[in-house]
Parts: C-alpha cells; structure tokens; sequence
C-alpha cells in the first residue's frame, strides 16, 4: 500500500497547518526530513526539516507519529505540524513527494481506517458530516453517530433477521416437516418489530436532512415592504441596504442563520412590481428562481397600506407553495386590520424596524419545517443513503411477511429476508461494493 500524504488543515495562511502522512514509509520519511534517528511513537517531537537532497532548512515542525496499528489509519502515521504558509506546506508536501510519498485522493485516510476496521462506513460518512456541520445541532448528530449509534441500533434489527433466516433455513433444508403455525406467527412478529424500528428510524430522516442540508427561506413581497429590513432583523445584523426607495435591491442576497440548531439559509430578493427597468427585472428573475428553489416561501405585506394588486398576485401565485403570510410595520397604525383578515388569510405581524414578532415569526417557521425530533435527543438519519437503504430494507421485510403470511415456500420469504439484511449491511459497509465504497468516497475532502 502506497504511503499517501495531504494537508490537513484548511488551505491559505494561518499560525499552523498539519500535514498527514500514512503508509509503510510514513515514519522512515519523516526521520529523513528531521535527521532523526528514532523517533518515540505518540511523543512530540520538534525538529528542522530540511530538503532530501541538500541543507537547506524547510521548517522546524513538530512531529507526531503513530505506529501501526495503533493509529487513525491502522498504518504508520505521522502528523507534522509546521508553519501555516502555502509556500512552507508545498515545500514540505513536495520533499514527501520526492521521498516516495503519493498525494492522498479525497477521503483517502479515512477509507484506509475503513479498510483496516478502525471504523465502519457509517462512521467514516460520520466524519464527513461532522467536518461540514454548521450548527451544534448537526455536530451532536455527527457526534453520535461517529460514536457507532447507528450501527448499535441496526445491530439488533440484524440479529432478528438472522434469526428468521436461520430458522427458515433449516426447515427448507428438512423439507418434510413444514414450519408449524406457531413459528410462522412467532416469525412474524418479529418481523414486524424489525419493521416499524426500521420505519420510525426511516422517518427520522425529514429532521435529520434538515440539519444536514440546512432549509432554504426565501423572503419576497412587492418593493417597499420591508424585505431587506426584515432579512437583517432575522440576520441580527445590518446585512443588506434599506431605503425608502421602492426597487432598493436589485440582487438576490443570502446568509446563513442558526434557528435553533437548524441550518437555514437565508435569501433577500428584489421586489415584485411591474417595471421596464432592464435591471429590475433581471432582479426579478432571480427572485422568481430563489423562490422556486426554496423550502420556504415568506411573503411579506406592508399592514400600514392597502394590499396591492403585486400584493395579492403574490398571495395567489403562493398559495399552493409552502409559504407564510408576513404582515410588516405593526408599529405603524394598520391600514384596515381588515385587508387580510377579511380574505381570510393568517399573517404573522412583526415589525421589523422594533423587532416585535421576529421571535413568533422564528417559531412559526420552525413549525413549518417538521423539525420535530431534533432536539428531543433522538438519534437522527442525516444521510439520503442510509434513508434509502432503510426504505429498501422495510420494503423487503413487508415483502417477506406477505409470503410468510401466504404460506409460500421458505425461499420465497428467504430471498426478500437475504436483501433485508444485505442493506442494512450496506449503512454500515460490511455488504457495500467497491463502486459504492469509491462514490461516497469521491464527497469527502482531501487530508481527511
Ligand atoms: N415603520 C416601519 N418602517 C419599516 C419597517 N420595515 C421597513 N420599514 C421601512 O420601509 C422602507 C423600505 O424598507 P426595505 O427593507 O428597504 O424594503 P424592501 O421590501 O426591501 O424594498 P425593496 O428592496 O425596494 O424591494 C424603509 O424606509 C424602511 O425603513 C417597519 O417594520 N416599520
Ligand atoms: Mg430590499
């Protein structure tokens, strides 16, 4: 196996940048470079690095190595701390080079740790989304499952169907004495156990997506309303340009905000209005597109004016879209409280020159998102391939149980109990291809 090498840490300038080494000539190379000796395994050790061919000095680093296979990979592993300039971390990563290191692909160190059982693959996709959490919701979640929660509960799920397949085994092998009913009923039950556990784990998805994923919210209405207002109010800070100009913002504008743990991305559009201004509406082009691309529309009104035609035009074209009504300005006297309420339509009303109603329009918008299970302390699927794999195994194991109910033959209820159990495999890798193993691979990033 080759001896890779990566930096670790993220690229451009800091005090300190840590490459990673892994592989047979791992410890021999970092000697050579430090003119060491020896090196003690798990001690620091600071040292010169200078080029393999010559003196000149490349950096003094602090050296840590890591013998197999008592280390991340399961390989000899050394992590050189040096300073944080790209120029300083190529030289260093090229001196590797020279002295038979090979650049790591992505994710390349955890899929040795993979294929030297350190981890299992649910925990090495674990590492992937802890590196890329935004909210400390989403690290708890990453947290547990590089803990092994994940396969910790699939485990008994596993034991279960291996049970039923052991006993239906046996009576295909005896062909003669059919299972009696007892056992088909007892079997069945089991089996419907393992199913709901695989649903309810299964529907855990539509909170744990939301925290992977994070949620699109867009903020639109006609010019004027106070979108841009209300975006920084929800922001917390003066992010975008209020006037009292209508057609103030031309661009789309979009930030990130923590809502409870959860993720949410943030946009502000231009108004809605008719114009023939070229710019305008190339502006509203993108409003148009944000709000296609969003997982929640906010349609905010002025409740100091009468609703407008650009007014109800929104209401209409967003009523089949996910969407909550904003009624802004409740510091002003309300033009007619009666606009909305005699449509009957429900609005929010804030202000987002006071602030008053951000915290209900907040929550309002966490109600609208079925983030439920977040943050009650269950554990969570985050990941689009485990929630496929789940509703595969429990199409399997319902096709099972319609054929042992049916009294079909063993093999007809064996089959979908061997697939039922080869996915589940598959979430935490014993049962997972090459190909499979080198796509999930291919979303990691390089050095980890
Ligand atoms: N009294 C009051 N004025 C507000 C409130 N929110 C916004 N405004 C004022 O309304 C005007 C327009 O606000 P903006 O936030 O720029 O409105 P907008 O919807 O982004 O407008 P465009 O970018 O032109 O589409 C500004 O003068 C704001 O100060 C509010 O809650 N109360
Ligand atoms: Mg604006």
């Amino acid at each position: 196996m080759s001896t890779i090498v990566a930096l670790s840490t993220p690229r451009g300038r800091g005090a300190l940048a840590v490459i990673r080494l892994s592989g047979e000539k791992a410890i021999a190379i970092a000697k050579q470079l430090g003119s060491l000796d020896e090196v003690e395994p798990r001690r620091a050790t600071l040292t010169q690095f200078r080029r393999p061919n010559g003196n000149e000095i490349l950096d003094q680093v602090l050296l840590t190595c890591f013998t197999a296979p008592h280390s991340l990979t399961g390989e000899d592993v050394v992590e050189i701390s040096c300073h944080g300039s790209p120029a300083v971390v190529r030289s260093i990563i090229d001196a590797t080079l020279e002295l038979g290191a090979v650049l790591a692909g992505p994710g390349e160190f955890t899929l040795r740790a993979l294929s030297n059982g350190k981890i299992n693959l649910a925990q090495a996709e674990a590492i992937r989304d802890l590196i890329a959490a935004q909210t400390d919701a989403a690290v708890r979640q990453a947290s547990r499952q590089l803990n092994g929660e994940l396969s910790n509960a699939l485990g008994p799920f596993k034991e279960k169907l291996v049970e039923a397949i052991v006993l239906l085994e046996s009576a295909v092998e005896f062909v003669e004495e059919d299972i009696p009913s007892l056992r088909v009923n007892e079997i069945d039950n089991d089996l419907a156990a393992v199913s709901a556990g695989v649903k309810k784990l299964s529907e855990s998805y539509s909170a744990g997506r939301l925290l992977q994923e994070g949620i699109r919210v867009t903020i639109t209405g006609r010019p004027n309303v106070g979108k841009s207002s209300l975006f920084n109010g929800l922001v917390e800070r003066e992010r975008a340009i209020v006037t009292d100009i209508p057609g103030t913002t031309r661009d789309t504008l979009s930030e990130a905000i923590d809502l409870e743990g959860i993720p949410v991305i943030l946009t502000d559009t231009a108004g809605l209005r008719e114009t023939t201004d070229g710019i305008e509406t190339l502006g509203m082009e993108r409003t148009r597109r944000a709000m296609g691309d969003s997982d929640l529309v906010l349609v905010v009104l002025d409740g100091s004016a009468e609703l407008g035609p650009s007014d109800r035009d929104l209401i209409s074209q967003t009523s089949n879209t996910r969407r909550l009504l904003v009624m802004n300005k409740s510091d002003l006297p309300t033009f007619g409280a009666s606009s909305c309420c005699a449509e009957d339509l429900q609005a929010i009303n804030v202000s987002a020159r006071t602030g008053a109603g951000l915290a209900t329009l907040r929550n309002a918008i966490l109600a609208n998102l079925n983030s439920n299970g977040i943050e009650d302390g269950s554990l969570l699927i985050t990941n689009a391939r485990h929630f496929d794999l789940l509703c595969s195994t429990q199409r399997e194991l319902e096709a099972a149980r319609i054929a042992l109910r049916e009294q079909h033959s063993e093999e007809l209820v064996l089959v979908p109990l061997h697939n039922a159990l080869r996915l589940l495999g598959q979430i935490t890798g014993e049962t997972t291809t090459e190909d499979i193993l080198s796509e999930i691979f291919a979303t990691f990033c390089i050095g980890k």
